[in-house]
């Protein structure tokens, strides 16, 4: 895969030099390159952005040096059959798509990823409609909060992407025994030593019972999804579930009703 990022601080981008994204762009599986979009400008003063139509607080990015950085790193990407896909645009920003393990999946798939730190208020709007004909472009958020700029969310991106595509992470297997791989979030972990403080190991996973173990797992990710994210299961499908898996279920105040888990009334 491909991926460039234009920033204004490109040096912001340091950290995918490191650890399993760093060793990955080392052993040639991930192709990245960081672009300073001051590299773009043409004015003595290198200027990115100015005054934003109709007033308010804050500058706005003016569309022009996007538009040379985004063209060039376009003509930069893998070669493409005429007509065949284009390159993705994600564009960070709070008022984005919602980005998630899902799509993360969906961008691994792609043969090219350009992302458009933004600065300031943003990017003049016209940017992305322009940039439209070049890219399938897609506004992303991680969540409901406000960052300075897109590039601290952009190591998050790259890290979520990155760490799926073939051979980046070692055993394939700790992919699959994650939080939100399976919708849930993740079970407890323990390791020695077994008592430590006066807190024990829960003594199930000392068994060596690797069926009541699995069980064990998967009715703390159900305990530990209802009580820290229970919105994750309404669309959890229990249409299947063992009897005891459904029993946990019930100690947690959910009945199983036509496939969904639907929370008792006062529970
Ligand atoms: Cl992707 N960008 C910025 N600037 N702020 C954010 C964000 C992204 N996600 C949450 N807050």
């Amino acid at each position: 895969m491909r991926i460039d990022v234009v920033s204004i601080f490109p040096e912001y981008l340091a950290p995918l030099e490191l650890s399993l994204i760093g060793k990955a762009r080392q052993d040639g599986l991930l192709d990245l390159a960081v672009h300073d979009l001051r590299s773009f400008t043409t004015d003595r003063h290198r200027t990115v952005d100015d005054t934003p139509y109709g007033g308010g607080a804050g500058m706005v990015m003016k569309p022009e040096p996007w538009a040379q950085a985004l063209a060039a790193v376009a003509a930069a990407g893998p070669e493409r059959a005429e007509g065949t896909g284009k390159p993705v645009l994600i564009v960070p920003s709070p008022a984005g798509e919602r980005f998630s393990q899902a799509i993360a999946h969906e961008l691994a798939e792609e043969d090219q990823l350009v992302f458009a730190c933004g600065r300031y208020e943003g990017i003049d709007e016209r940017v992305l409609e322009w940039a439209a004909e070049h890219f399938t472009v897609r506004p992303m958020s991680l969540g409901d909060y406000v960052l300075n700029g897109g590039e601290v969310a952009v190591l998050a991106m790259v890290e979520a992407v990155g760490r799926l595509l073939p051979g980046v992470v070692g055993n394939p297997e700790s992919l699959v025994e994650e939080s939100h791989s399976d919708g849930l979030l993740e079970y407890p972990v323990y390791t020695k030593p077994s008592s430590w403080r006066d807190r024990e190991v829960p003594a199930v996973l000392l068994s060596g019972n690797h069926g009541k173990i699995a069980q064990w797992r998967r009715h703390e990710q159900y305990r530990r999804t209802a009580e820290r994210r229970p919105d994750l299961l309404e669309t959890f499908d229990a249409g299947h579930l063992p009897r005891a898996d459904r029993t946990a279920f019930g100690e947690l105040g959910y009945d199983v009703v036509d496939g969904r888990l639907q929370r008792r009334p006062n529970a």
